[in-house]
């Protein structure tokens, strides 16, 4: 067991747990390199359409640094063998395992940048709650620190417990964020190289970064291989388009255990 009785028995009535750290110094080194290059179009084995820039760079060619103006890159552990390897981290797998059980997929991974003086605010959010495809919803996510995420270059704030509270329908948001059952927000400060866990149901949110510190932080979705895939069929082939398989081959990648006919 990676973790200890107290962390799981902390994580299973809060939706979150702050963790250790997991990736060395040379190894925060590496991916930040290679998400500047990807990020800067400087190598070509991650597909130009998984790097989405903030929305006011969006649209004409604008002047300046890409790296200042990128929102978020996607699906880098599906391209990129370092990403890929991290994924793969005993140091990020063992405590997942026991979060999850033996048999683990990756469904996405997520690398929001969160740039110097541009990077934007991700409002209140579920995250299983945008993945309605997957049942049951019960992903849990490791969120890694690749530059040191404080209060003011917008690391998470999460509610702790309101994973218990199920899947919220979009409409409701706003009346369950003002409910009195639920506790203050608690901001989580990550240092480069450590990591958080949260469930899938669990609120969370970042804010924005107008600080001259970059705020990397690398989402690694995962969850149990016995999940149902509802298989919505939009998503379906946007999965297969994306990873740039064809139909009947492209299964989420297995990062440790089994997996089954007819699930994920
Ligand atoms: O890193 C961020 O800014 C947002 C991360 C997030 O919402 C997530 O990991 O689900």
């Amino acid at each position: 067991m990676a973790l200890s009785e107290d962390q799981r028995d902390f994580f299973a009535d809060n939706g979150y747990l702050p963790y250790r750290r997991v990736l060395d110094d040379a190894e925060v080194e590496g991916l930040r390199q290679r998400s500047e290059e990807i990020a800067r179009g400087r190598v070509e084995h991650v597909p130009p359409r998984f790097v989405q820039l903030e929305a006011a760079f969006r649209g004409a060619a604008a002047a300046g640094d890409r790296l200042d103006q990128v929102r978020k890159m996607t699906h880098l552990c599906y391209y990129d063998e370092l990403f890929e390897a991290t994924a793969r981290k005993s140091s990020i797998v063992d405590p997942i395992e026991d979060l999850l059980g033996p048999n683990i997929k990756l469904y996405c991974d997520q690398l929001m940048m969160k740039s110097r003086f541009n990077g934007t605010v991700t409002d209140w959010h579920q995250d299983s709650v945008a993945w309605p495809q997957f049942a049951p919803q019960d992903h849990v996510s490791c969120w890694v620190a690749l530059d040191d995420a404080t209060l003011d270059n917008g690391c998470m704030t999460v509610i702790p417990g309101s994973h218990k509270w199920g899947p919220i329908a979009r409409d409701q948001r706003e009346r369950f964020l003002r409910h009195p059952l639920l506790p203050e927000p608690v901001p989580v400060e990550v240092p480069a190289g450590h990591c958080m866990f949260h469930h899938g149901l669990n609120f969370h949110r970042t804010g924005a970064n107008s600080t001259p510190n970059r705020r990397r932080g690398l989402a690694l979705h995962y969850m149990r291989a016995e999940t149902m895939y509802l298989g919505v069929r939009d998503e379906e082939l946007r999965l297969m388009l994306e990873c740039e398989k064809s139909p009947g081959e492209f299964r989420f990648m297995l990062i440790r255990g089994e997996e089954f006919a007819g699930r994920v």
